[in-house]
């Protein structure tokens, strides 16, 4: 290649249609991390395979070229915990890479990666690795796939001899490369090979014709013509693009088997960004902004995909242009408004506009790495540095045409950890990196409790805590312990009875002197505080009942037995004795609280515990296992169906004591063997069994 165009690769894309977004999804241990290094080892000078890849915790970037056309690869961790990241690589690709090992069956965890990228509608093709291992067989990983994937059709074949991957058959130019001497060479097929060309050729031609509906082509495959690569190409590229097709590919990192193919595929048979739809776009009042298209003259609109950031280099936000074109050193729009599209709290991800946010260099990713980079345009992703307030989903506009993207689905996290840091220099900066820990992390949420004293971090399961764990200790220096989550308890009279409360004091000059009687009712969960009186022949002065009730009032968030908020009573104030010179409104308020204090023991006060409506969405095989284990928390069920749009998967609706469900996430992956996803809302406060409230108020 001339320097010519060396030249335009450092420029960069200039139309969309150069530009190729692939993302790499599928199950934890795959080796997609490996085919990501690979791939970039293959079209990067100088670029080496660095040994072993550590299972991955975040989305991975890379910027490269191939023959005429930049592609951005992603690679997403397979760690059902980082499902968010899956997500986000979604948003930023136009065509996912689904990745298989041929040594291991379609598990359930496979199954629902498959169904975020079906979600999306989004074009894809699957490739097989792992093919030397003994129990491997791309055959019947294909006939896997296609039992669960749907039309499933090769465009390779492995050539194994004894564990060894030895070459491979291209079917779309019949050609085979072979690797025994060392090198990979490209040679016709041999006789056998010939046989297995035609046993897939025509299955895989009749289903290209299916989706692209191309009568030329299928007149040519009836009549028996020969039919070129580039006459198949601009057809397998349309029956991928319908979503509905999926050409399955073998891929061996280690001798480089189907590296070339892939690229074929990614250069021929996927889309660009031109071709994909825009996320809905508003301005940040939420008003219809006006049409967005892949142009890269249109209003700039992108989207923060990722956020990593350092204490030294600050903050580096990978981002996807939709429109327009993003140059460095620019003033920008930068807003966020998450809580406005999530259908679950976000806290810790406040609503933000910023006007005067600027662009610093620009660059291209490179896994660890980054290359300087020109500027961006529509279809393309790239680096920016030193964003002040961008978080992941953040919209970037111009200040002239401020715009927000509709963010794409972020799943809930739903396991509490509660974090204290080991030592008090720690505490003071824990807070601080907590917040900026969070802001980069859209699927982690932060919660100061004020009824428990507890820094809450909901996250999406263990992998994730111990990433965070990692990131404060690494970064930050922080070391941190975790405590267990303390619910949120309230309590309550449980039968009427009478109080007094009797304040006597004579101590030197003025004393203080307020009686009060008063009858305390329970009521029904929700009612809240009522207040009334019968006081008669102004035992308690007109002036002082209001002094009465604000005691009480007071009173009710601390509590009277075990420091949880007092809810659902009324208080009738029925008589009490004043003095002339000593009562006063403080001590009316003060003899109203010990009234209500002075009553409260363990047998007219009872803790009520939240209660939570929760829906498990569980493959039908782990109903009864589920089941069981909800009983085992105090769970009661209210029934069960069949999921409504998913084959194969029932939903369960229960009601369970929120102080049952912190660890819920990871119970109840392993009770339905990776299957079970759940939502939770508060419903109500009830009654906590005796022997428990006892262990809470002794702790
Ligand atoms: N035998 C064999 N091992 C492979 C192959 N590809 C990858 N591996 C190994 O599989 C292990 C996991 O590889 P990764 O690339 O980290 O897998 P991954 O899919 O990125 O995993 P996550 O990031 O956890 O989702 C590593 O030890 C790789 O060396 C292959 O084709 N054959
Ligand atoms: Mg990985």
């Amino acid at each position: 290649m001339g320097n010519g165009a060396d030249a335009g690769r450092q420029q960069g894309p200039q139309s969309p249609e150069q530009i190729r977004n692939v993302v790499l999804v599928g199950p934890a241990g795959v080796g997609k991390s490996t085919l990501f290094e690979r791939l970039i080892a293959a079209r990067v000078p100088g670029r080496h395979l660095r040994g072993e890849p550590a299972p991955s915790l975040s989305l991975g970037a890379a910027s490269i070229s191939s023959g005429d056309v930049s592609i951005n690869l992603l690679d997403t961790p397979g760690n059902p915990d980082f499902v968010g990241e899956v997500r986000a690589g979604l948003r930023a690709a136009d065509a996912v890479l689904f990745v298989v090992s041929a040594s291991d069956e379609i598990d359930d965890a496979t199954r629902l990666l498959w169904r975020e990228c079906e979600t999306t509608q989004m074009p894809r093709a699957i490739a097989v690795t792992k093919l030397e291992q003994s129990r491997a067989d791309f055959d019947e990983s294909m006939a896997r796939c296609r039992r669960v994937f749907g039309d499933v059709q090769p465009v390779g074949v492995p050539l194994i001899e004894e564990g060894h991957v030895v070459g491979a058959i291209n079917l779309l130019r019949r050609t085979v490369t072979d690797y025994r001497s060392g090198e990979p060479t490209l040679r016709e097929p041999e006789e056998i090979e010939a046989a297995i060309i035609e046993e897939h050729w025509d299955p895989l031609i009749e289903s290209i014709i299916e989706e692209s509906e191309d009568e030329t082509l299928l007149d040519r495959h009836l009549s028996g013509e020969p039919i070129d690569l580039d006459i198949v190409l601009p057809d397998l590229k349309a029956a991928i693009a319908t979503g509905r097709f999926f050409p399955i590919i073998p891929a061996h990192a280690p001798t480089g088997m189907g590296i070339e193919g892939l690229f074929e595929l990614f250069e021929h048979g996927f889309p660009s960004p031109a071709s994909s739809p825009v996320p809905a776009v508003y301005t940040p009042a939420g008003r219809p902004f006006g049409a967005v298209t892949c142009d890269l003259d249109g209003p700039l609109v992108a989207e923060v995909v990722r956020t990593t950031s350092d204490p030294f280099v600050g903050r580096l936000s990978l981002v996807r242009v939709f429109s327009g074109t993003l140059s460095p050193d620019t003033a920008l729009h930068v807003c966020g408004h998450l809580q406005q599209f999530a259908a679950h709290h976000v806290n810790g991800h406040a609503d933000h506009d910023s006007d005067d946010e600027r662009v610093g260099p620009l660059s291209a990713p490179l896994g660890e790495d980054a290359r300087p980079k020109p500027s961006a345009i529509a279809g393309d992703l790239v680096l920016v540095s030193k964003l002040a307030a961008a978080e992941t989903t953040d919209t970037l506009s111009s200040k002239a045409r401020p715009a927000l993207v509709e963010p794409w689905l972020l799943p809930e996290p739903l396991l509490p950890v509660a974090l204290h840091a080991t030592s008090r220099t720690d505490e003071e900066k824990l807070g601080s990196a907590l917040q900026r820990l969070v802001a980069e992390d859209v699927t982690m949420r932060l919660e100061h409790n004020p009824e428990t004293h507890q820094v809450v971090l909901w996250a999406m399961g263990p992998a994730h805590v111990d990433k965070l764990l990692n990131a404060l200790l690494e970064s930050w220096h922080i070391q941190v312990q975790v405590e267990p989550v303390r619910t949120s308890l309230r309590e309550t009279f449980i039968r009427p009875i009478t109080a007094q409360g009797r304040l006597v004091k004579q101590s030197g000059g003025h004393g203080q002197y307020a009686v009060c009687m008063m009858e305390i009712e329970p009521l029904a969960r929700g009612a809240g505080f009522e207040f009334t009186e019968r006081v008669v022949g102004g035992a308690v002065p007109r002036q002082f009942i209001p002094s009465v009730e604000k005691g009480i009032r007071s009173q009710l968030p601390k509590g009277v037995l075990a420091g949880y908020p007092l809810v659902d009573l009324r208080v009738t104030l029925v008589d009490g004795k004043a003095h002339s010179v000593d009562s006063s409104d403080m001590a009316f308020q003060t003899a109203g609280a010990m009234a209500l204090r002075d009553a409260a023991n363990e047998s007219t006060v009872a803790l009520l515990e939240p209660i939570d409506k929760v829906e498990i969405t569980v493959g039908e095989d782990s109903v009864g296992a589920v089941l069981a284990d909800l009983r085992g928390r105090r769970g009661q069920v209210h029934g069960t169906e069949t999921a409504p749009d998913l084959p194969g998967y029932a939903v369960i609706h229960a009601e369970v004591p929120a102080h049952e469900l912190s660890r819920y996430p990871i119970d109840l992956r392993s009770v339905s063997h990776g299957t079970g996803t759940f939502k939770r809302s508060f419903v109500r406060y009830d009654y906590m069994p005796a022997a428990l409230a006892r262990e809470v108020i002794s702790a």
